[in-house]
């Protein structure tokens, strides 16, 4: 039976880094939100925690400027990350990211497992393909959310799921997909259990 307490359920804000040392201290587990700029990194992290103005959303690609870190009661962390690929802001910033979170993902000892998060309706990037297989070169757990699954019918976003597990599946890379929306709600759920399994 599926529990209908949300095992995220009371995340707080604990800081926003710009810079490594400002992280908590690198104890305990957590799970780091990634993706593409606008994906609907922040926008799933809130319907996850069941809070709908936790982390900052915007129509304006590049809303989310740092690692901005969250804690469960029991300590445990989400991490949102910034979106890679967003042109328009600048050439340094973006490329102090891109270090930053490159850094994170190859030293972080607490964390547990990545969230991809990939528009239902749009191929992977080469962002995206680039973090499944940095995650299956170090045997970091993965779960895609394929977002935005609103914009799509159920028959489309099967479909689309389809294709996304076959070019996984073709790249012997190893990650769970599941059809997402925080607007409507698809998936919420099994995205819930699958966090909290990454946490656990
Ligand atoms: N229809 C629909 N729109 C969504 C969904 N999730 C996010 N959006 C919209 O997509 C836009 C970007 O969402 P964010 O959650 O801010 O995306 P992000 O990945 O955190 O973006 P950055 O922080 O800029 O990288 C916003 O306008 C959201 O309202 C969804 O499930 N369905
Ligand atoms: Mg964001």
């Amino acid at each position: 039976m599926v529990s209908s307490e949300n095992p995220l359920r009371g995340a707080a804000f604990v800081c926003a880094a710009h810079l490594p040392q400002q992280l908590p201290k690198d104890t305990g587990a957590e799970v780091a939100f990634a993706g593409r700029s606008n994906a609907g990194k922040s926008s799933a992290l809130n319907a996850l925690a069941g809070h709908g103005s936790l982390a900052r959303t915007s129509r304006t690609p590049g809303r989310t400027r740092q690692l901005v870190v969250f804690a469960l009661p029991d300590g445990r962390r989400l991490v949102d990350l910034p979106g890679y690929g967003y042109a328009k802001v600048p050439a340094a910033l973006r490329g102090h990211w891109r270090g930053f979170i490159d850094d994170y993902l190859r030293t972080r000892r607490s964390l547990r497992g990545l969230v991809l998060i990939a528009d239902i309706r749009h191929a992977l990037t080469d962002f995206d393909r680039r973090m499944l297989a940095f995650c299956a070169a170090i045997g970091l757990p993965c779960v895609v959310l394929l977002s935005k699954a609103d914009k799509l019918s159920r028959l489309q976003a099967l479909a689309r799921r389809r294709e996304i597990d076959r070019e996984i599946a073709d790249e012997r890379w190893s990650a769970a997909t599941i059809p997402f929306s925080a607007k409507a709600g698809t998936g919420v759920q099994e995205a819930r259990a699958a966090v909290a399994e990454l946490l656990a």
